[in-house]
């Protein structure tokens, strides 16, 4: 990196523009007391191994007291640990494990909604007149309806009748996650207090959960129609929603050097700067939703193509301007595997495809998110049943389409096999012992995935030529290499349907990645006359430097310097 200058090719320099981010699922990452479950101590045990992979920050998905309704997004005491993750003093060893190596970590803010559990939503739903009476969204019924047509993301309406207020309250998730009254300045005071706990804990920033959805419009009109399929782009686009975005910056963000993301479901790429544009003052960067729901239709699966996906990148790099910073990521907790969503989870490919879409990830322009297991290019899992889920979106979604007739159930569990969020919560796969080493219980609280004899650390970890060591090697190129964090990026044939072949370009240094997305062997002639130049990085051993044309094997990938 080039230490000093403040700037690079037109972007201000920032450290969380030059990080890749780590997320971590606690409950699947490692147990360490045998109960089945992950916990803070089990990542605590992992940090060299994280530390040797080479990321930079971790996002840690929700630690706090919860009662698991949507495993920890469901939060009771903000200020608690998860009983289940351990106390206070094992988050306070995670932290220092991290620092002492140099890292990072982002928690989760979980602030649209609660637990119903919470303190503050047990005494709001006791009387209209309390201290707590107007910290969630309530409304009479409506003619015996509820209060509008809004509907959860969990199935069925977004508004539950509470039998002992005699009102509806509004939940965009779970009956069990009521959404926050932000329009109250003490729910918002509320925030900014907890927010400043942790960050004076000396965490690095926050991962916020769907905060688009925070500011609601007061007289709660029905969701047109025409969005009755997408929803979020309604609930995105409440009143105060950026007032309130600007105000925590100045109440809390502004007094630290953290980084923010926020994960921006709803929001459209022509409202992205409306959040990042560093002049306004509201987040450092939000995850958009296009790519990961690229192959799919809600809980459907839907086939793709390469040139889509090429031109999400395009409009997205044509779209942003040097004062606004993206993010890259192709999995998460709520989405499947990478592996099996865009590359190909065969025997024969799965390695090879997994290496081709780690160096997409980590050439990109954007701040890169890799998902815990993701480098060992773990796959989806074969679900047969309903009864081999946990997710609480599932289920609810099965209740509702399948137990009232709507869909068959051989044709839901095909649709979740390849789309439920279970596919990247099964056990981190650690070695080839029972349980992949994740846990000594006789059963994690989520199946292992059968492959952990084949895909595993400590295997991958000895094999120089696996997944792992290839995001270790790609990871070490990436933070020597500024072109791949602020070069300039231009994709070369948009419309291959099975090659992705664009450049990084900073000043003088200029790179050329070329992704073969396909089984097929590829003979291709570089357009304008271009030569390959120095080879820098190949997936599968492929040369031909300061070559005209290509002869790339199913699925490689490769990196020159031209
Ligand atoms: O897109 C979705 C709804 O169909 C889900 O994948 C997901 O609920 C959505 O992306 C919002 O995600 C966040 O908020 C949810 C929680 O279940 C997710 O785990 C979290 O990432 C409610 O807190
Ligand atoms: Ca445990």
């Amino acid at each position: 990196m080039v230490e000093g200058s403040i700037t690079a090719n037109g972007y201000t320099r920032k450290w969380w523009k030059e990080v890749v981010v780590y997320q971590i699922y606690p409950r699947s990452f490692q147990d360490s007391n045998g109960d089945g479950i992950g916990d803070l101590n089990g990542i605590t045990s992992r940090l060299d191994y994280l530390k040797l992979l080479g990321v930079d920050v971790l996002w840690l998905s929700p630690h706090y007291d919860s009662p698991n309704a949507d495993n920890g997004y469901d939060i009771r005491d903000y200020r608690k640990v998860m009983t289940e993750f351990g106390t206070m003093p094992d988050f306070d060893a995670l932290l220092k494990g991290i620092k002492e190596r140099d890292m990072k970590m982002i928690v989760d803010l979980v602030v649209n909604h609660t637990s119903d559990e919470h303190v503050w939503f047990v005494e709001s739903r006791k009387s209209k007149t309390g201290i707590y009476s107007d910290y969630y969204i309530w409304r009479p019924e409506n003619n015996g309806r509820p209060p509008n047509n809004w509907t959860s993301f969990f199935s069925g309406s977004a508004w539950s009748k509470d039998l002992l207020r005699g009102e509806y309250y509004l939940h965009l998730f779970a009956e069990k996650q009521p959404d926050l009254n932000w329009d109250n300045p003490k729910v918002r005071g509320e925030v900014y207090d907890l927010m400043k706990f942790w960050l004076a804990k000396g965490i690095d920033g926050f991962r916020m959960d769907v905060i688009p959805f925070i500011s609601k419009d007061p007289h709660f009109p029905d969701c047109p129609k025409e969005y009755a399929a997408h929803p979020e782009y309604i609930y995105a686009a409440g009143p105060k929603l950026h007032q309130y975005l600007q105000e925590m910056h100045r109440e809390v963000l502004a007094k630290y050097n953290v980084m923010t993301v926020g994960e921006a479901l709803g929001v459209t790429l022509e409202q992205t700067p409306l959040f990042v544009d560093e002049r306004r003052h509201e987040l450092n960067m939000i995850f958009h939703f296009d790519v990961v729901r690229l192959n799919r239709q809600g809980w459907r699966w839907k086939p793709w193509t390469l040139p889509e996906l090429k031109a999400i990148y395009a409009r997205f790099d044509r779209e942003l301007d040097l004062n606004n910073w993206q993010t890259v990521f192709l999995s998460n907790h709520d989405n499947p595997r990478p592996v099996s969503s865009f590359g190909d989870g065969s025997v024969m490919y799965r390695e090879r495809s997994a290496k081709v879409l780690a160096t997409m990830l980590l050439t990109l322009k954007g701040t890169p998110f890799i998902y815990q297991g993701d480098e060992l290019g773990m796959i989806n899992y074969p679900f047969s049943k309903i009864e081999d889920f946990d997710d609480i979106e599932v289920k609810n979604a099965w209740k509702a389409e399948v137990l009232t007739q709507r869909v068959n159930p051989e044709e839901y569990l095909f649709h979740l096999r390849k789309t439920s969020r279970d596919n990247s919560r099964t056990p981190m796969q650690w070695d080839d012992s029972p349980n992949a080493g994740f846990t000594t219980a006789a059963k994690p609280w989520l199946a292992v995935h059968p492959s952990y004899q084949e895909i595993n650390a400590k295997q991958e970890l000895a094999d120089p030529n696996s997944v792992y060591n290839y995001f270790k090697t790609m990871l070490e190129l990436r933070k020597k290499t500024l072109a791949f964090v602020y070069g300039d990026y231009r994709d070369l044939d948009p419309d291959n349907p099975f090659l992705f072949i664009y450049t990084r370009t900073l000043a003088e240094d200029k790179f050329l990645i070329v992704l073969n997305f396909s089984t097929n062997t590829l003979t291709y002639s570089l357009p304008d006359g271009l030569r390959t130049g120095q080879l820098v990085l190949s997936s599968f051993g492929g040369q031909e430097e300061n070559a005209l044309a290509l002869h790339l094997a199913a699925w490689e990938a490769r990196i020159y310097r031209i």
